[in-house]
């Protein structure tokens, strides 16, 4: 499949009143991947909320998240109920037991393969980053990363 191709599968995922939950294990790379998709879903669903469970405490991501305005909340904070598509990055559902109480409508990541059930799978085990895989996506979108998207 093409990228123009996944691109457009994963899209058809969503719809203008889609409210989706990414949750990630917060480090750079996974931070700047889930922006990226804030940035694709931006005017293609309702609400996009990146949720993180581990305590973020390394100053480099704080900084970043600082710095970025990525706006990430604490995973025990949100509620499920409150979303209708949900969407794993930089990580597999079987990576965490954090990620266990989630059934993933998205998997985009770029470690060994072991979890792809999933309506929409994009793993790319040769990628060092999923950043790399985004900056992709958003290319395919014909998205420019604004400066702070580009700094993450
Ligand atoms: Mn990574």
């Amino acid at each position: 499949m093409n990228n123009q191709e996944k691109l457009k599968r994963f899209l058809n995922l969503f719809t203008g009143n889609s409210k989706v939950l990414v949750v990630i294990n917060a480090d750079p790379d996974a931070i700047a991947s889930a922006m990226a998709v804030k940035r694709i879903l931006w005017r293609k669903a309702a609400e996009v909320v990146i949720a993180h469970f581990n305590r973020i405490t390394r100053p480099d991501n704080l900084a970043m998240i600082e710095h970025t305005e990525s706006g990430l909340v604490e995973l025990d904070k949100v509620d499920k109920k409150d979303f209708d598509v949900f969407v794993i990055i930089d990580s597999q559902p079987d990576h965490h037991e954090q990620f266990s109480g989630f059934t993933f409508d998205v998997i985009i990541d770029h470690h060994p393969l072991s979890f792809d059930a999933a309506p929409y799978v994009d793993i790319r085990s040769d990628y060092g980053a999923c950043s790399t895989m985004m900056t992709e996506y958003l290319k395919t979108r014909k998205i420019k990363p604004s400066a702070k998207l580009a700094a993450a």
